[in-house]
């Protein structure tokens, strides 16, 4: 049986864990370990109870298991190189990769410097914790895998066939890189305004938030067309990057987006990976992007806030 270690125990890593325990060997690895049985809740209602074997990056380090097939960095987008470190010596370099992290950041860095293929997915399945033992599986999606320079699509083709064996839909794709961008664009427009807000996304189509979203996008427009991004087709014909943000905010309306819930948490967001590029290329390209600027120093504040409290 193929393994596959998951690192990173939170919902996505959880609800992969689950799925795939059925059809390959599989164990959670986080900083702290996990009661063994693991319930899930599907999107059809049904509870299931599963073994999930947990490790620790310290029990890996002295016990030397037989190192996965596959290794799966299920992580926020900050901790993901970190994370990868913590296990790297219990790895062989060359064990395949898959990078599930929001924004573009880890995934370029980690490319450029593992020495075995690297996958990257993004995905749009649904999932949260209810504590240390259960994730709810809130709704289907669809994911895509694909690696960065297009070198390794026989393992892509693969991935996907085992995910959507396991219930997990998923396509290989020779664009991941434009996919992963777009995503990180809605995610732009949505997600701080959010957290900083304290509102559900479908409150942002309120006069009070709306003209922001709109500046925000025309900023993201701009750098999406410097990158060579285009906005993914909505079906109707109508490909711009503001119908797809209010579509989107359309389709998530009572959401707590992520940013918003890892605020209310008091946990460091994901502005980095999602804001970072886009302030990056900005600069790069010679773009203005005070909007985008604006929204990241707000929330480097409020983390900053809380993080002082917490210390
Ligand atoms: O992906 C999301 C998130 O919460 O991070 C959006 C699209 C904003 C939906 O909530």
């Amino acid at each position: 049986m193929t393994t596959h270690w998951i690192l990173g125990p939170g919902a996505i890593g959880r609800l992969l864990a689950h799925s795939l325990a059925p059809f390959a060997e599989v164990a959670l690895i986080g900083r702290r370990g996990f009661p063994a049985q693991q319930r899930l809740m599907t999107p059809e209602g049904e509870a299931r109870t599963q073994r999930l074997p947990s490790l620790t990056a310290g029990q890996l380090a002295v016990d030397a298991p037989e190192p996965p097939a596959l290794l799966h960095i299920t992580t926020k987008a900050m901790s993901a190189e970190a994370a990868l470190e913590s296990t790297a010596n219990s790895l062989p370099s060359t064990t395949p990769l898959v990078l599930w992290q929001n924004g573009f950041l880890a995934q370029p860095r980690i490319t450029q410097t593992w020495p075995g293929p690297v996958l990257c997915a993004t995905t749009t399945e649904g999932a949260y914790l209810t504590g240390d033992d259960g994730v709810v599986h809130a709704g289907r999606g669809h994911t895509f895998v694909g690696d960065l320079n297009n070198r390794h699509g026989e393992l892509a083709e693969t991935l996907a066939q085992t995910l959507t064996q396991a219930g997990l839909t998923a396509t290989a794709v020779t664009d991941i890189r434009q996919r992963l961008w777009q995503k990180l664009a809605v995610n732009a427009a949505i997600n701080p305004l959010v957290a900083l807000n304290g509102v559900r996304n479908g409150e942002l189509r309120d006069d009070a938030y709306a003209g922001r979203v709109v500046a925000v996008v025309q900023e993201v427009a701009a750098i999406m067309l410097a990158e060579g991004i285009a906005p993914p087709n909505n079906g109707q014909g109508g490909a711009s990057w503001l119908a797809l943000v209010w579509q989107v905010i359309e389709n998530t309306a009572n959401n707590k987006a992520s940013m918003l819930q890892d605020i209310e948490a008091k946990r460091p967001t994901e502005r980095g990976a999602i804001l970072g590029p886009l302030i990056e290329s900005a600069d790069r390209h010679g773009l203005a992007c005070n909007t985008l600027q604006a929204l990241n120093n707000e929330i480097a504040v409020l983390e900053a806030s809380y993080s002082r409290t917490l210390n």
